[in-house]
C-alpha cells in the first residue's frame, strides 16, 4: 500500500515537473521572438552601414525657402559627405519606395566634394539642368532611401506628416538625429 503511495507521488512529480517545463519553454520562446524583433527594428533604424555620405537635410514642404534654377520653390533633398575624400555617387540610387530601391539613379559624373553638401530636387522635373529626382516628396510623409550601385542601403529616413515651412535635418550636422528646424539649405545644419 505504501510502495503504491509513492509511486503515486513520483508520478504526480513527474507530471508537474513536465507542465513547468512546457510553461518555461513557451515563455522562454516568446522571450527570444521578441528579442529578435527588438534587433530587427533596431536594424531597420539604424541600417549597419558605410556612413560617409549621409541624408542630411531635407524639405517636404518649401513655398519660399529655396528656389530652384528655374525658379520653382520644389522638395530638395541636402547630402553631406561626412569624410574629406571626394566620392564619386555615378550610378548611386535615391527613392521614396522600399518596392522600387532603383527609383532614380545619379547621373555618371556627380560627384560630391570631401565634407560637402549636395542638394537634389525633388521635383519629378527629370527634364530640368541639374539633379532632379523622378518622385516628389508627401507631406503626408514617407521615406527617403539612399543607396550605392550594389543597393546597399547608405542612409535612410522615415518622416511624418508635416504642414509648416520647415526642414527635417540632423542635428548635430551629419550624424545626429533629425529634428524639425529652420531651414539649412547646402550648407551645416546646427
Ligand atoms: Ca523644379
Ligand atoms: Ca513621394
Ligand atoms: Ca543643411
Amino acid at each position: 500500500m505504501n510502495s503504491l503511495k509513492l509511486i503515486d507521488w513520483l508520478q504526480i512529480l513527474k507530471i508537474t515537473y513536465y507542465i513547468k517545463m512546457k510553461r518555461y519553454r513557451s515563455y522562454l520562446t516568446i522571450l527570444l521572438v521578441l528579442l529578435i524583433q527588438i534587433s530587427c527594428d533596431k536594424d531597420d533604424e539604424n541600417p549597419d552601414i558605410n556612413k560617409d555620405i549621409v541624408i542630411n537635410e531635407f524639405m517636404a514642404v518649401n513655398s519660399y525657402t529655396a528656389a530652384d534654377q528655374d525658379g520653382e520653390y520644389d522638395d530638395w533633398i541636402e547630402l553631406f559627405n561626412l569624410s574629406s575624400e571626394e566620392i564619386d555617387m555615378s550610378g548611386y540610387y535615391l527613392t521614396d519606395s522600399k518596392n522600387n530601391l532603383t527609383k532614380w539613379k545619379f547621373p555618371d559624373g556627380t560627384s560630391i566634394t570631401g565634407l560637402g553638401y549636395l542638394i537634389v530636387w525633388a521635383d519629378g522635373d527629370t527634364n530640368q539642368v541639374g539633379l532632379h529626382t523622378n518622385f516628389k516628396l508627401s507631406s503626408l510623409g514617407e521615406k527617403i532611401i539612399l543607396l550605392t550601385p550594389e543597393l546597399e542601403t547608405i542612409d535612410k529616413v522615415e518622416f511624418n506628416a508635416q504642414t509648416n515651412e520647415l526642414a527635417y535635418a540632423r542635428v548635430p550636422n551629419g550624424t545626429g538625429d533629425f529634428t524639425w528646424q529652420t531651414a539649412t539649405f547646402n550648407y551645416k545644419n546646427d
